[in-house]
């Protein structure tokens, strides 16, 4: 089916609604965030009734994406009213469990889903959806949406849609960066968009506890498997201690795979007795799906996470084995298989 014919089905199905809530998943980032807003401004600008709804309230470093306060949070005590009888889109997000409480608005038969993502897989049981795991952000697919229907875009969306691009193509980097990208990402430099101060904006604004944060993990540094896996943890109580929340951790788990012998990194994080979350990151050839798909994990085949149904310690030596049998040989590293 040609793209092209994809836009077309999503635009009528949006369209054959009135009244929609578009949510993400929880701890919502750049990718999710821009994706909303975009989709929000398009559907507003057809006359519909949209709302954009998440668990997690945004986190303070990335409100700038947002001047108008559109993103709303059940976190943040929204208040349920207007909730009811809505199209539930889920953006940048396949896995209704990644909602949390959102997924109380989603039909048991799921005949009010409407999933847009670009996560490598979806579940079988979705009727409607646009996926496209061959797109490097959603930011991108809902670019080419807005430009399949012909609208003009203003400022501040294209502000948030370059913003979902960068974040999830590590600055143009990762495997999914089509020549297309840049050619979206062009345009949208063309409204006004800053490339120097959106690195800095997305890149930076933490806390001072990510370095303590970074100096405990990197104290409990460990490596296995002839160093190449490379791992540490950290402790709810840790992050407690030091102030900061999970997404002042972000990105901190892709320094694991900089050395040249390791090929996959994981970020164990405790975050209650009994369930331990892992963040992997692996380089080119590594397939880290098939080690989180048996816990319910997803997303991208080097970029993934699982929450493991127990504590820490059994949780570390339960899945590295697994994760070992995702290596591959170091002549699967030559230029054609990266
Ligand atoms: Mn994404």
């Amino acid at each position: 089916m040609s793209t092209d014919t994809l836009y077309a089905q999503l635009w009528e199905r949006l369209q054959a609604v009135d009244r929609l809530m578009l949510t993400t998943h929880r701890n919502p980032d750049p990718d999710g965030l821009g994706a909303q807003l975009g989709l929000d401004y398009l559907l507003r600008s057809s006359g519909k009734d949209s709302l954009i709804l998440n668990h997690d309230a945004v986190f303070a470093r990335l409100r700038f994406l947002d001047p108008e306060r559109r993103v709303r949070s059940l976190q943040e005590d929204y208040s349920p009213d207007g909730t009811q009888n809505r199209t539930v889109v889920s953006l940048d997000n396949s896995d209704t469990n990644r909602l949390g409480d959102i997924g109380r608005f989603i039909e048991p038969d799921k005949s009010n889903l409407v999933v847009i993502d670009h996560h490598d897989g979806i579940p079988s049981d979705y009727h409607t959806y646009f996926l496209n795991a061959d797109i490097g952000s959603t930011a991108e697919i809902v670019y080419e949406l807005i430009q399949y229907v012909g609208l003009e875009l203003t400022p501040a969306v294209a502000r948030a849609l370059y913003a979902g691009i960068v974040q999830d193509t590590g600055h143009f980097r990762f495997k999914k960066t089509r020549p297309e990208t840049h050619r979206i990402a062009a345009h949208l430099l063309e409204y006004g968009v800053d490339s120097a101060v959106m690195a800095e904006a997305l890149d930076s604004g933490f806390p001072v506890g990510r370095l303590y944060a970074r100096q405990r993990l990197y104290e409990g540094l460990q490596l296995s498997a002839n160093e190449r896996i490379a791992w540490f943890v950290i402790s709810q109580q840790d992050m407690r201690e030091l102030n900061i929340d999970w997404d002042d951790l972000d990105g901190v788990v892709n320094e694991l795979i900089e050395p040249d012998t390791v090929q996959i990194g994981l970020l164990f994080t405790i975050r209650e007795t009994g369930k331990t979350r892992v963040s992997l990151r692996s380089r080119g050839p590594v397939d880290l799906l098939p080690a989180v798909r048996p816990y319910g994990g997803g997303g991208h085949k080097n970029a993934c996470g699982v929450t493991i149904p127990l504590d820490i310690d059994r949780a570390v030596r339960e899945f590295l084995p697994i994760v070992e049998k995702c290596l591959v040989e170091t002549s699967a590293f030559d230029s054609n298989a990266v």
